[in-house]
């Protein structure tokens, strides 16, 4: 397979202003007619050269005339001799139902769906597939009409009617010229959420869920996200929607989490579906988040868009920007923003010293699906907040405005998008232009000097990036570094330099860099990175007592949880070295009463303290080390778990009595409630008499948050009644798929012995496919972080998840590449796991036919 890079750019020799089809729906022989006006870009082009694969040619014609002069390629289409503008009608034949890859047209049960970004299209008809070909859409489908009584796709309705042999068609036209990553047709029998928002100039719009039958009761949810984001972008970023109608339709059978194709999104029904019965808080929250990400496209995506793949992170990055911020309007800032933090401090800062290492903006694409990474749309994000940070929401408002006034209509680059943020503050951001290009997570290490005579403290910044795979030399960034300082009295101390305050966002330009602050009359207490100000790593020497005296008194939420995970993380860090050295694990007390303080402070958000309380995970833990002691790391975590429950175990059941509920209320105090409840039940396991209250939970239980957590506390517990609840939830829910995701993914994180058995075994449980990736990602993907299972020094954890690999290389290569990721990591193993894993790669790059997905990862990996 072919690279692409970035700097190779060029305009299309041709553009396509209009594309008309029609689809005549077959399961195994779908006919797309397709007609374009084509116009030459470049002067003096003659050859035009469209993107198409898996499908067979039927006709050709070039301004009505058949024509001959054209070569079909394995994945091109090459038109040759063409006039300068005409009309281009093509013939092609597909076969849905074979089309296991879910990319393109496909079934979802008994559905058409489609799904393009980023190169689907070219499955469904030969076509300029690339995100700076802007046309405008018209769409005829044609099906049976018993099976098949919805025929959506993007636009407006502008016509059906009925044909002879009981099929019936629709015709379908978007008036915003779009490229074709964000077409999409879905037909299929549904039933239907209808609602209506007005919009702040007064036009009514109206709102489509589609769901499958009998689910309507589950759509309640997804609805009241979408009304509330339509009003949270009026508000917040004064963009209304634009087309009369908006349409989502849920379907079981998606590769991502949901996709924005203009006005008709198609979304996997686990971000649609939930009612208390069947959803946790954690799934409504996902909710809100997704139909706020998607709507949210609309403008940042849809009305401008990419010009091409490399620039991915101009939506994404923004777009997952502003959902960060409607679910925090929502919500709890501070609690999304330490989820927020928790997804990159894991799982981004991992892919930063990955062999998939890229910057926001890659540079160097194989299968661009391997790019929709948490780099490109966590960091991405990350990037864009620092901007906010930066500017203020109000200078970021007119970047934001002239942004959209500058691009509608148009497919943009990052550049475009920064010199707009430029332009519209007077700020100068080109040193900050290098988040977009530089890979890796920088290190700021910061050491404090308080000088008592003179009464100033000075702090000494310095950053350095370590090289990545991608990129060997580094430069230094522009780091907005948030600070306070606090008196021993928790007061705040002025931050002020010659007489003058200065802002707590301090601007870190150099390698190394001192900031001195006046008038500090005794030694303060430092708080840095507040709300995680950039995607860096921390370095500052803490005492126990500071980061114990930051969990009370720092003024904003996310420093206290933060202090409360640097203070737990020293003493995991100290316990790991004194096991491996043969040492017993120790905990001292004061640390223990820091955390006891929390739990009691009735002062506090009851979600925060569920925060501060919720460890981090194994995997987390191993990414601070550069080799990764599986064992020891697992023995330390369970250990600090256990030393909690036991010490705070009286407190953990009286917190968990007072956070009970008489009644279920879907609420984000009632939810905080739940959250704080079912953490102290997770530790409540684990003490003595612990099971009777996970048992009496489970049992009594109204609602699905309350259901699963005791379901998931006698799972990380192993309880002896673990098994008879797993059989119980298993007979109750083995009919509905979305349900038993949970319970797959407690399958997979079980730290039972034999885990890896067992999950074989489930694998043959009538709610589990292979061809289902969220069936996938709950069993096989939650396997894949049991950390001291998957890692056995057997290594048949890892021959495990290649074989699997190998059966999906043909199925959904896309899924596959998802799911190979713990594998990448190999060099951060000991030298036994490392050759056991690559055992497994190669098996894997010995394929002949492996697919351009697993192709680019696996050898990056094994270079
Ligand atoms: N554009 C792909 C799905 C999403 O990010 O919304
Ligand atoms: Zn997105």
């Amino acid at each position: 397979p072919q690279a692409k890079y970035r700097k190779d750019y060029t305009a299309p020799a041709f553009t396509i202003s209009h594309i008309d089809l029609t689809f005549d729906l077959n399961d195994t022989e779908t006919r797309v007619i397709a007609r374009s006006k084509v116009q030459q870009n470049v002067d003096g082009a003659q050859t035009l050269t469209l993107d198409g694969e898996g499908m067979k040619l039927v006709r050709l014609e070039v301004d009505g005339k058949s024509w001959s002069n054209y070569s079909v390629e394995e994945t091109q289409l090459v038109i040759s001799g063409v006039p300068a503008t005409f009309e281009l009608e093509i013939e092609t034949e597909i076969n849905p139902e074979a089309n296991t890859s879910l990319e393109g047209l496909y079934k979802s049960d008994g559905a058409y769906c489609t799904q393009c970004e980023a190169e689907g299209f070219r499955r469904i008809t030969y076509y300029l597939d690339r995100p700076d070909v802007l046309a405008k859409f018209t769409t005829k489908v044609i099906a049976d009409k018993g099976a098949y009584p919805y025929l959506l796709s993007n636009g407006n309705k502008i016509g059906s009617g009925d044909l002879e042999n009981g099929k019936h068609w629709v015709q379908w036209e978007d008036p915003f010229a779009k490229p074709c990553y964000l077409f999409a047709l879905v037909a299929g029998d549904f039933d239907c959420l209808s609602d209506v928002f007005v919009t702040k100039s007064g036009r009514e719009v109206a709102l489509e869920i589609f769901v499958d039958k009998g689910n309507l009761d589950r759509a309640d949810y997804a609805m009241l996200s979408l009304k509330n984001s339509m009003k949270w972008d009026e508000d917040r970023f004064g963009l209304e929607y634009d087309l009369d109608i908006y349409m989502i339709v849920a379907v079981d059978f998606f590769n991502m989490g949901a996709m924005e194709n203009k006005g008709l999104n198609v979304f996997n029904s686990k971000f649609v579906l939930a009612n208390s019965d069947t959803a946790t808080d954690a799934d409504y929250h996902g909710i809100e988040r997704v139909i706020g990400h998607e709507y949210f496209h609309n403008w940042s995506g849809n009305r401008v868009t990419c010009r091409d793949w490399f620039q991915l992170s101009l939506k994404e990055g923004l777009t997952v920007f502003r959902d960060q911020e409607f679910s925090s309007d929502m919500g709890s800032r501070a609690v999304n923003r330490i989820g927020n933090v928790r997804i990159m401090r894991s799982a981004q800062f991992a892919e930063d010293r990955s062999p998939m290492a890229h910057p926001i903006r890659p540079e160097k694409v194989i299968e661009m699906n391997n790019f929709y990474t948490v780099t490109v749309y966590e960091k991405g994000s990350e990037v864009i907040r620092m901007m906010h940070t930066l500017l203020g929401e109000e200078t970021f408002q007119k970047g934001i405005e002239l942004y959209f006034d500058r691009h509608d209509g148009t497919a943009a680059t990052c550049d475009e998008f920064v010199q707009a943020m430029e332009e519209a503050s007077g700020f100068n951001l080109s040193q900050f232009r290098l988040w977009y290009s530089q890979s890796g997570t920088p290190t700021l290490k910061v050491v404090s000097d308080y000088d008592a005579e003179a009464k100033t403290l000075s702090l000494t910044v310095s950053q350095k990036t370590l090289p990545t795979a991608d990129q060997a030399k580094k430069q230094a960034l522009l780091i907005p570094l948030d600070v306070e300082l606090y008196a021993a009295d928790g007061s705040v101390v002025a931050l002020q330099r010659n007489g003058e305050a200065l802002n707590n966002v301090l601007q870190v330009t150099a390698e190394e860099q001192v900031f001195v602050f006046d008038n500090v009359d005794d030694k303060p207490v430092v708080s840095l990175l507040r709300e995680f100000s950039a995607p860096v790593n921390l370095e500052y020497d803490y005492s126990d007592d500071e980061l114990a005296f930051l969990m009370v008194y720092a003024r904003n939420e996310f420093a206290r949880w933060d202090a409360s995970q640097m203070l737990l993380g020293k003493h995991i860090k100290e316990n790991v070295s004194r096991i491996q050295q043969g040492g017993e694990f120790s905990l001292p007390e004061s640390v223990v009463d820091a955390f006891r303080g929390v739990l009691l402070n009735k002062e506090l958000d009851r979600a925060l303290i569920a925060e501060v309380l919720d460890l981090p995970t194994e995997n987390e833990v191993g990414g601070w080390y550069t080799t990764i002691d599986v064992d020891a790391i697992h023995i330390v975590v369970a250990a600090i778990r256990n030393t909690f429950a036991q010490e705070m175990a009286d407190e953990f059941v009286a917190v968990y009595q007072a956070c009970k509920a008489d009644k279920y209320e879907l609420t984000h105090s009632a939810a905080a409630d739940r959250t704080l409840k079912n953490v102290c039940l997770s530790y409540i396991a684990l003490s003595e008499g612990g099971e009777k209250i996970v048992a009496a939970q489970y049992d009594s239980a109204d609602n699905m948050t309350d259901t699963f957590a005791a379901l998931a506390a006698a799972n990380i517990a192993e309880l002896p009644s673990r098994d008879q609840m797993m059989q119980s939830f298993s007979d109750e829910w083995h009919q509905d798929g979305l349900v038993m995701d949970k319970w797959f993914m407690l399958q997979g994180t079980s730290p039972m012995e034999g885990a890896l058995e067992n999950v074989k075994k489930q694998m043959s449980h009538p709610s589990f496919s292979l061809k289902n990736p969220n069936r996938l990602r709950s069993l096989i993907g939650a396997f894949a972080q049991n950390t001291v299972h998957f890692h056995a020094k057997d290594g048949l954890g890892y021959e495990f998840l290649t074989d699997i690999l190998i059966e999906l290389n043909e199925i959904n290569p896309q899924v596959a590449s998802r799911l190979i990721d713990p594998l990448l990591k190999l060099k951060y193993f000991d030298a036994e796991r490392q050759q056991l894993i690559r055992k497994q790669l190669s098996r894997l790059v010995e394929m002949e036919n492996l697919a351009k997905d697993l192709y680019e990862k696996v050898n990056k990996a094994l270079e």
